[in-house]
This record gives C-alpha cells, structure tokens and sequence, in this order.
C-alpha cells in the first residue's frame, strides 16, 4: 500500500524541468554560464582539437557512441584573477539521477572531455574544470597566487557547487548521488574534497593520488638528481633493462607465481649492487655510479637535517618507466613547482634542489598543495565512501604515498577497523601510473564504488584484467589493503579464480 501510495504520488508530481537552452540565462554567483546547447548523438567535437577528437589522431573517436546530452559551458570567477572553465554535460534521456565530478591530470589546464565521455555513457550527469588556467605547465602560478589557489582546491569546488546547480534546474529534480572520480592530480582532487569540503560528495574514487604535492615534486627531483650526480651515472634503456631483470629475478617468484610482477615489492630486498660490472665486464650489467644511482630511487628521499622521509621510494619492477622522472631533463611537472611557486624563477636548475629546505617549501605552500590533512570525519560521518588505488609500479607518483595517506587516516581514526566501512585502498600489483603495466590494471572502481553508497556493499576485491592486442590474457582480483591476492595453490595462475583476498 505504501509502496502504491508512493508511486502515485511520483507519478503526480510535476516535473519543472528546463530546456537545454534555458539554461544559458541561469544566474550563478560569481559566475556566467557562457553556452548550452544540445549535441546530437556521436556529434561531440573537441572545441579547437583539428581532429575533433582532443589530438587521438587515427585512435577510435572516444565521442562517436556517446548519446544526446546538453553541453553547459561555464565561466566562474571566485576571486579577481579567477578564470575558470567548466563544463556540465547533461544527457538528454536516461540520466541515472546521479552526479558525477571528473578530475585532472598533472597541472591541469584543460577540461577532461574523455572522462565527462565515460561518465554521461553511464548515465551520470558529469562536470569538469580545466582548474583555472589553460595548458598543461606550473607557469600560470607564477605570481598569480589566486589562480595558484584555483588550481588547489577552490575550482573544482566552485565546479562542484555550480554543477549541481545547474543538473538540478534541469532535470527538475534533486540529485540522488554524488561521486568524484580521478586519478593523479584528479586523485589529489579527490582527497582534497573530502578533507576541505566533506559534504560535496557521497562516494570518491581516489588514484594514484599527487595529494603530498610539493613533496612528491621534491622526491621526482631526488630521483633526477639521482641519475645526474656523476657523468656516469645515467641510466639508458638498456640499463633500465638490467635492473627490470635483476629485481624480477630476485622477487618475482616469492609471490608464488613467476609471472613478470612482483604483487608486493616491498616483501622483497632488492638490492640493485647486483647488477654491478664485474671482471671486466662492459654490457649486461651497470657501472658503479649507476649503481648508486639505482640504490637512491629505490630508497626514500629524506631531509639530510634530520633524515625525515620526504617522500617514499620507486618500487622494484617499476624500472622500465623511469625514463620519465630519471630523463636527461627534470619532469617539468615537478620542476614547476620550484619554478613558479618557490623561487620564482623559470629559470632555476633542479639540481640545486636542497632537500634540507622541505621544511621551507611546506612553509610557503602551508596547506594548500600539501592535502595530507588524515582528519575525514566529516567525510565519513555522513557515510562518505573513499576509493583509492594505486599501482606498484607506479614511475610518476611512489605508491607508498597511498598506503602512507591511508596509514595516516587509520591512525588518526583510531585504527583500520574504524575506517574500514569509509576508506578501503586496492594496491594493483605491475600497474603504472593511473593505467596500464605488466599486471591486471584495469576494473571497474566507479561499479564498486556505487554498489558501496548505494546498498552499503563495501567493496571485497576489485576484478581486474590484463590485456595484450585487445584481449583479456589474464585476471586477478585487487584486495583492500592489507591484504593481497594469494595463490590458491591450484588453477590458472592467469584466472583471478584462483587467487583470494588475505592479509599476510
Ligand atoms: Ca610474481
């Protein structure tokens, strides 16, 4: 009967839903919606991409299935110097009830239509901001601490406020729930909204998140000082090689299955010395600089002061995406930081970079980049649901700073099975940064994270698969950390069946 009554009554209502095109006159504070218009099915062009598909070049149009939706482009301006782009896309049809924001890569500057792709296909009601600032590099933060501010946090919560607005006024009815989803930089975005602002979300997926930001630029300037000390210490492709070898050699198999990825390096002492040349030897192996340089990327960068981890290590099996952090120039994504936040200078050498001066460098971000705050009570006292994951190969972001975060949130919340039914970590063994990588590096977090806020089903494992030329070659579950996937003893070693979830 009150299930009848109910019905009838949702039936009744009226629905005030709005036209697409009405909501170009949609008042926002501090802000003007700039366009909205509805884009026919598979019609979506990147704005200014020649190709239409955002630079994909002869890849597949990742826009040619998506359905009709309206396109809301906005403008918000919070601060003098702000400058803000956002986009809401609205489906037409069969919207889900649901919202979800999309985060960032690296410095951001650009709106991340793929991921508003990904999100709309499902039936969300997605936003994405380019953070205030356009193009891909750290220089817009050169004396422009408002938009620097933007960047951090106050851009993706404006975003967020506006987008719900505008999702709202046109369905004529409230959002049910509300999710972010990122990796990297949007990892950092995740975690910040639920330290800075625990209301704006019911669930979060985090990855791989750049969330000690200034210390993890730190640390990627530790591992190019690290191939640069001597002129001998470079470490080329074929060097990188060596050492892939030598730490699967040494830890592959103690998981129990000698299949190319170590599932938890940090079981496993490597210890690169044995790779050093010896009898003469000039190929197959490493000089003694090189040695050393390997040892210090796989070690913490500390404070010379006080020896205070700055930062953890790169893992062993991580090897062959060193070429990145340990190029022949410094990562400009972590450079930045020191160039147009600390010193002001585009010009400034990396390797001057004195860890000694960390302390410094916190100082002058004071919070703002830095979002390490261990306090989610809020987030959680509403029955906010956080999703992180992080692979062990990880070549941008050390993977310790997720369990280190996730540790810290533990503590602070008076141990793990406190924050077990709010915060649950899946480390993906052999997965690069974000995607990708010799392990199964690709799931379904946003499923899980769903089923979690929805039916409170707190996510078991996550399946994830491996793929070679397009085809699934292997599967394995992802275990909420402590725990890892352990052989079974029997089966397919290639079939996530035959693995479970168990802390050792
Ligand atoms: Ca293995």
């Amino acid at each position: 009967m009150r299930t009848l009554t109910l019905s009838l009554l949702l039936a009744a209502l009226p629905t005030f839903a709005a036209t697409c095109e009405s909501i170009s006159s949609l008042k926002l504070e501090n802000g003007t919606v700039t366009s909205a218009a509805v884009i026919a099915p598979g019609a979506f062009q990147v704005p200014g991409a020649a190709d239409g598909k955002g630079g994909k070049g002869k890849g597949p149009n990742p826009y040619a299935n998506l359905p009709s939706f309206c396109r809301v482009t906005a403008t918000l301006t919070p601060s003098k110097d702000s400058d803000i782009k956002v986009e809401v896309w609205l489906p037409a049809s069969n919207w889900n009830g649901k919202y979800q924001a999309v985060g960032n890569g690296g410095w951001a500057g650009v709106i991340s239509y793929t991921a508003l792709a990904d999100a709309i296909a499902r039936g969300y009601a997605s936003s994405s901001t380019d953070t205030g600032h356009v193009g891909a590099r750290g220089t817009f933060a050169l004396d422009h601490s408002e938009k620097l501010i933007d960047y951090a946090y106050r851009s993706e919560h404006e975003m967020v406020l506006k987008a719900k607005q505008i999702i709202e006024n046109f369905y004529g009815s409230p959002i049910r729930y509300s999710y972010w989803v990122g990796c990297s930089t949007g990892g950092k975005q995740g975690l910040t909204e639920a330290q800075r602002y625990p209301n704006d979300f019911d669930g979060i997926v985090a990855g791989a998140p750049a969330n000690y930001m200034i210390h993890l630029h730190a640390w990627s300037l530790w591992v190019y000082q690290a191939v640069h000390k001597t002129p001998n210490s470079f470490l080329e492709t074929k060097d990188l090689q060596t050492l892939h070898a030598a730490a699967l050699k040494a830890c592959d198999a103690l998981d129990g299955v000698s299949d190319g990825v170590i599932d938890n390096p940090r079981k496993c002492k490597f210890d690169p010395a044995v790779t050093l040349c010896a009898n003469g030897a000039t190929s197959g192996c490493l000089n003694a600089d090189q040695v050393a340089a390997a040892k210090q990327i796989y070690t913490a960068a500390t404070n010379p002061r006080n020896k205070a981890e700055i930062f953890p290590p790169l893992e062993p099996g991580s090897e062959m995406g060193w070429t990145i952090l340990a190029g022949k120039q410094p990562a400009d994504v972590a450079a930045d930081t020191f160039r147009f936040v600390m010193f002001k200078d585009p010009n400034w050498d990396a390797m001057k970079l004195d860890f000694a001066d960390i302390d410094k460098f916190d100082k002058t971000d004071n919070g703002l980049n830095n979002a390490i705050n261990p306090d989610l009570s809020k987030f959680f006292g509403h029955k906010g649901r956080l999703l992180m994951y992080h692979g062990w190969n990880d070549q941008l972001i050390a993977p310790g700073n997720s369990i280190n975060y996730y540790n810290s949130v533990a503590k602070k919340s008076g141990g793990v099975p406190k924050i077990d039914q709010n915060l649950r970590l899946f480390m993906a063994p052999g997965m690069t940064h974000c995607n990708g990588g010799d392990g199964p590096n690709s799931f379904d977090a946003v499923t899980l994270m769903e089923q979690w806020v929805e039916q409170g089903k707190a996510p078991e494992k996550m399946l994830a698969s491996h793929s070679t030329a397009g085809q699934v070659d292997r599967t394995r579950p992802l275990c909420p950390f402590p725990q890892t996937a352990v052989y079974n003893g029997t089966g397919d070693t290639k079939d996530a069946a035959s693995f479970s979830c168990k802390a050792q």
